[in-house]
């Protein structure tokens, strides 16, 4: 019997058109899904959408339409994009499922009987507008952290989850399972930062909105949308308190999950402790993969730096699309995407390495033996040296597949292509097809170059599945073994094709510039900027001052040595800062907006003679300055200014 293999994608909120990141996600977690099934496994693929909560709830009130409606319209999109990058899932979930919905209240039901929820009460300073809640060591002089708005004391009735009676059994398992999480780095994140420190109890109701699944027997309340989300991955199955269902006796426990950095702590923490009170087995790994950044900044709508993976695919094909995004991701870290990155890589491996060797190879097949394939004889010159490369890929993709290190088994197998492009070089084929009696050892480097692209398009198939799918076309064959030589002679390879045209860049950009001048949706879309500009509330100037008032404040240039989100307060970043003549440790309410790794070795601006204050029991010695209130932005320095120069 197959082994099984159950993987999962996290399932995006409802509330947009997936951008290429969330679109990432999907084709990452497929290329594992089809190569597990390349290996034979049995596997059960899961996605799905994530269709309640207040945001939804808010947008389709300012469209006049039903939160469901909206959630229709949303998911159908997902659905299309999904199925256009070629995602081959077995399951697609959406949350406002009637199964789903009814397993959800049943499991806050069980857990509320068992004790491990239980109603209490939220007291805490509470901002009106954000609709948030803040302790005293998160709000900062009497006011909102997020947004600088005043708080107000507040009590709500609200029902929380016992985390911490589980927070030594969930330490013992990651401490006895190594690879729970990967990368590792972000793992001991959460150790030292979150199940270290001590665990919480977590509010796991809402009664502000209504958009969600019901308390059972308190209807007032809705459950938490991450109680609601994470239960997916087992309703989806087929799972409700009182019934497994044979998928999920199958599937569960889950071999993978795949999600983005930013929810590893939901993965890792509150999931494996709501499986540990259902007395489920924990899933086997959590796979915690970095962001796709526009260029080096993140995409958001705001900036205008969004990109879709439906557009992408007009300009570079679904291929182009899946190679960029698997190969343009490492395994630890975030990948960037512009425009200039996705052609240099499209036309040097996709056009180049891949394209252009299919093609002359195919195009020399034709020209010296009519399209048929020749014996391979005596192996001799490079030809060893190129098989070995070949067999080389797929050792690598094997190993370095079971780490689920995408971008380094594309990396391998595109170093095979370049082996057998230098091969070419090396062998001079068409000086053989002047040279008399050659023609044995011209068929021999022809079948030898056939047989490497062969393989190596057997082993593209979890990454670029069309792609591998034309090349083995054009080779004639079907034959799907990785073993060298399993392609047969005589057989005909097809008409030589282009698999990838080159782009060229200027002209690329210049008619990418002529199609947004007449698109109707960038007319539409700064309409809306500029509506969205005129109806913005500007904060009010403040008083005029003088000159020598504004030489008060010390701002400095100062760079980030150290930066952490501080296990106290999830609001605050914690800087260790170079003044150049001397160190600081400032604290910052930015954690929303900022990941550490994105502002360590930055250089900031600073005010460096604020008076020391204590925020969430640490020293905070000086202020960085940055923009805005609901988007903030730090104001960076120019990578040549001077550390401790003073700013005037
Ligand atoms: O977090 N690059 O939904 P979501 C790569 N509903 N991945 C990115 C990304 C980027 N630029 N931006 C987002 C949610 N993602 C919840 C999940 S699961 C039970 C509930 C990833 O729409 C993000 O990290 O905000 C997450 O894994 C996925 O896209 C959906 O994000």
């Amino acid at each position: 019997m197959k082994e099984k293999f159950y993987l999962t994608t996290a399932i995006p909120y409802c509330s947009g058109k997936p951008h290429i990141g969330n679109t990432y996600e999907v084709i990452l977690t497929d290329a594992i899904a089809r190569y597990k099934r390349q290996q034979g496994y049995d596997v059960f693929f899961l996605t799905g959408t994530d269709e309640h909560g207040i945001k939804i709830e808010t947008k389709a009130a300012e469209l006049g339409i039903t939160p469901k409606e909206f959630v229709d319209g949303v998911n159908a999109e997902v659905k299309r994009i999904w199925s256009l990058v070629g995602a081959s899932y077995d399951k697609f979930i959406r949350t406002t499922d009637g199964y789903h919905e009814k397993a959800v209240s049943d499991i806050f039901k069980k857990l509320l009987e068992k004790g491990d929820i239980y109603k209490g009460e939220y007291e805490g300073w509470y901002c009106v507008p954000d609709e948030s809640f803040f302790t005293d060591t998160q709000v900062v002089d009497g006011k909102c952290p997020d947004c600088g708005r005043p708080v107000q004391r507040a009590r709500e009735e609200a029902y929380f989850f016992k985390m911490s009676k589980y927070a030594d059994r969930l330490l013992k398992h990651i401490e006895e399972n190594p690879g729970f999480v990967e990368p590792e780095s972000r793992l001991k994140e959460m150790v030292n930062n979150f199940l270290k420190p001590g665990l919480q109890d977590l509010c796991v109701t809402r009664s502000s909105f209504t958009w969600g699944v019901p308390v059972p027997g308190d209807e007032k309340h809705v459950i938490y949308v991450w109680i609601d989300a994470l239960s997916n991955y087992i309703t989806a199955l087929g799972y409700d308190v009182d019934e497994q269902g044979e998928l999920f006796k199958k599937y569960w426990p889950c071999d993978l999950h795949v999600i983005g950095k930013d929810i590893v702590r939901f993965h890792t923490i509150y999931w494996p402790i709501m499986l540990l009170a259902l007395e489920l087995p924990l899933p086997k790994k959590i796979y915690g993969h970095g962001w796709l950044n526009f260029g080096t900044d993140k995409m958001s709508k705001s900036k205008g730096n969004v990109m879709y993976a439906d557009e992408l695919a007009e300009l570079f094909g679904v291929d182009g699309v899946r190679y960029y995004t698997l190969s343009a991701m490492p395994f630890a870290a975030d990948g960037s995407i512009t425009y200039e990155s996705i052609i240099s890589v499209y036309n040097t491996d996709l056009a180049n390495n891949l394209g252009n060797l299919v093609n002359r190879t195919a195009a020399m097949n034709k020209k010296y033996f009519g399209k048929k394939i020749q014996q391979r004889g005596e192996e001799e010159g490079p030809d060893a040296e190129l098989r070995e490369a070949i067999e080389k890929a797929v050792k690598d993709v094997r190993s370095y597949m079971d780490g689920y290190r995408v971008s380094d088994a594309l990396a391998a197998i595109f170093e095979a292509f370049r082996r057998a492009n230098k091969y070419i070089d090396e062998t001079t084929p068409w000086t053989l097809a002047k040279a008399e009696g050659a023609e044995k050892r011209l068929g021999t480097i022809l079948y030898n170059l056939l047989e490497t692209i062969r393989i190596g398009a057997v082993l593209l198939e979890p990454f670029v599945p069309e792609t591998s799918k034309k090349i083995l076309e054009q080779l004639g064959t079907d034959c799907k073994t990785t073993e060298f030589g399993g392609l047969a002679a005589n057989n005909e390879t097809a008409e030589p094709a282009v698999l990838f045209a080159r782009i060229d860049e200027k002209e690329f950009f210049a008619k990418l510039s002529e199609e947004n001048k007449d698109n109707e949706k960038d007319v539409n879309k700064a309409k809306e900027i500029k509506e969205e500009l005129s109806e913005k509330e500007y904060e009010p100037l403040a008083e005029a001052i003088e000159f020598n008032d504004f030489l008060k404040p010390d701002l400095r240039v100062a760079k980030v040595l150290e930066c952490e989100v501080m296990p106290k307060s999830k609001k605050l970043l914690k800087f260790q800062l170079d003044l150049g003549f001397e160190k600081r440790q400032v604290l910052s309410g930015i954690a929303k907006f900022y990941k550490p790794e994105e502002l360590i070795g930055k250089k900031i601006i600073m005010v460096a003679n604020l008076k020391p204050r204590m925020l969430a029991g640490e020293e905070s010695n000086g202020m960085i300055l940055a923009s805005g209130h609901d988007d903030v932005h730090v104001l960076f320095a120019d990578d040549d200014a001077a550390i401790g120069d003073r700013i005037c």
